[in-house]
């Protein structure tokens, strides 16, 4: 058998960078993310980052100020404002579930999109878990926007949409607030409108930026319009095409990019314990150019795209 070149990445001298599918994921090795790392690994991982949209390290047996450490290289972290607080460290997001308390991210989203300026990245590190399943999938938002039907992109560049935390709205009602908490919440956090589709700002390529867990409406559009035009979007994310699939092992830690990807927490252990941290980097506040040149490796040549009719009807032609 002949095994054909994977599609080239921007030349990393200090990491290996190997690609776990044609376009999105890469497993980096060479590193070890105890140690205080370089200037030119840093940047050799962001380049990286920014080529698979999501990095797999494997056997990285660090601390919680080691993880921290590392986030920090990549810029400030933010502080998750509903979540429960981590025992000791603020900006560590730590995600239990288990008997009573069955896994809830199982479904398409980037992070914190109800913020002004959502995360640029998250890193996240497994902690405790099941010995198989809990996996975690990523979706490639780029080739997701590049493989849309014409009519919908269209449609939708250009526009915007709002984006909520209904999500923890409930759970703050499930455990007893007042409604005056919840609109104090709501006034700290009044609700962004990102563009549905966003420019990358270090690329400069387009990605699909609503998803199904925080994005309400697009803006100025018939409401049985908007809500046709979010499902489509939100569909693209579910095709295996565009995804790379996670699966954990003990200090096995993930950094992706919440620009460009998608991810879905598969909730298939119940009642096993799995626990993760995640620190998060903030990011820029989104925005649409259709004139930024983009830079890095291009999109995939698709044969064989998927297509689909008004309806999202998932049907292949081949060219
Ligand atoms: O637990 C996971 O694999 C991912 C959970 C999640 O959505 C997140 O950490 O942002
Ligand atoms: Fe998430």
């Amino acid at each position: 058998m002949t095994i054909t070149e994977p599609r080239p990445t921007s030349g990393a001298t200090t990491i290996s960078v190997t690609p776990q599918s044609p376009t999105i994921g890469a497993e980096i090795g060479g590193v070890d993310l105890a140690e205080d790392l370089s200037d030119q690994t840093i940047a050799d991982i962001r380049q990286a980052l920014l080529d698979w949209k999501v990095l797999f390290f494997r056997d990285q047996d660090i601390t919680t100020e080691q993880h921290l450490a590392f986030g920090r290289r990549f810029g400030e972290l933010e502080v998750h404002p509903f979540a429960p607080p981590h025992p000791e460290y603020a900006e560590v997001l730590r995600i239990t579930h288990g008997e009573g308390a069955p896994g809830l991210e199982n479904g398409w989203h980037s992070d914190v999109t109800w913020r002004v300026e959502p995360s640029l990245g998250s890193i996240l590190r497994m902690l405790e878990g099941p010995a198989v399943g809990g996996d975690t999938l990523f979706a490639d938002m780029y080739e997701a926007y590049e493989g849309l039907p014409d009519y919908v992109k269209e449609k939708v560049e250009g526009q915007t949409a709002r984006h909520d935390f209904t999500r923890f709205k409930i759970g703050m009602r499930k455990q007893g607030a007042m409604e005056e908490e919840i609109a104090a919440v709501e006034e700290r956090f009044p609700n962004p409108h990102h563009p549905v589709i966003r420019t990358h700002p270090e690329t400069g390529r387009k990605a699909i930026y609503v998803n199904s867990a925080f994005t309400r409406e697009i803006d100025d559009m018939n409401p049985d319009e908007s809500e046709e035009l979010l499902q489509i979007l939100y569909r693209q994310a579910s095709y295996p095409e565009y995804q790379v699939r996670l699966r954990w092992q003990p200090d096995t830690i993930a950094f992706w990019d919440n620009r460009s990807v998608q991810h879905y927490a598969v909730s298939d252990y119940y009642p096993q314990t799995r626990v993760v941290e995640r620190v998060t980097v903030i990011g820029d506040t989104p925005y649409f150019d259709p004139d930024q040149a983009p830079t890095g490796l291009p999109p995939r040549p698709f044969r064989g795209q998927i297509e689909r009719d008004r309806r999202g009807v998932d049907w292949r032609r081949q060219r």
